[in-house]
């Protein structure tokens, strides 16, 4: 398996919160994706600002909720296209953190991020259902996040 920025497993996402800007503030606003057998349903575009994000599994896999942060200038065809072809992602991702849920589940933890204005994020499942199989993110679990401006 690959070991991209989202490809880490449960324990390492809480280490990876404060990578993207884990911020407690009165009242974050809630972000609600739902991850189901390849796709991510939820909200293409989101305000700046603290942001809880949930994640509940509907699907009959385990997923995740990877998110990235993209660096300037990258888009999330080409995030996707270097997923896609098991390029590093290296240069295209900026920070991220992880949600995990295994099937027919909802994690009872949010990850907040503190997202950046006018800037663009993935959710990215890198999960693979056993050797040799294909990474979920390569069967069109991807999806791109853009934040408005302030
Ligand atoms: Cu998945």
């Amino acid at each position: 398996m690959r070991a991209g920025p989202c490809g880490l497993r449960s324990w390492g996402a809480l280490l990876l919160v404060g990578v993207i800007g884990c911020r407690v503030s009165a009242g974050p606003r809630e972000a609600s994706y739902v991850g189901r057998d390849f796709a991510f349903r939820g909200p293409d575009t989101l305000p700046p600002g603290p942001t809880v994000f949930r994640f509940k599994n509907a699907g009959t896999l385990d997923h995740e909720l990877g998110l990235a942060l993209l660096r300037p200038g990258v888009t999330a065809a080409q995030a996707f296209a270097a997923e896609r072809d098991g390029a590093s992602v290296d240069s295209i991702y900026e920070a991220d953190g992880l949600l995990y849920t295994p099937f027919g589940t909802e994690v009872d933890m949010g990850l907040t991020v503190d997202l950046q204005p006018g800037r663009s994020y993935v959710l990215i499942c890198t999960l693979e259902d056993g050797p040799k199989q294909t990474p979920h993110v390569k069967l069109g679990m991807f999806k791109g996040l853009v934040v408005r401006p302030r």
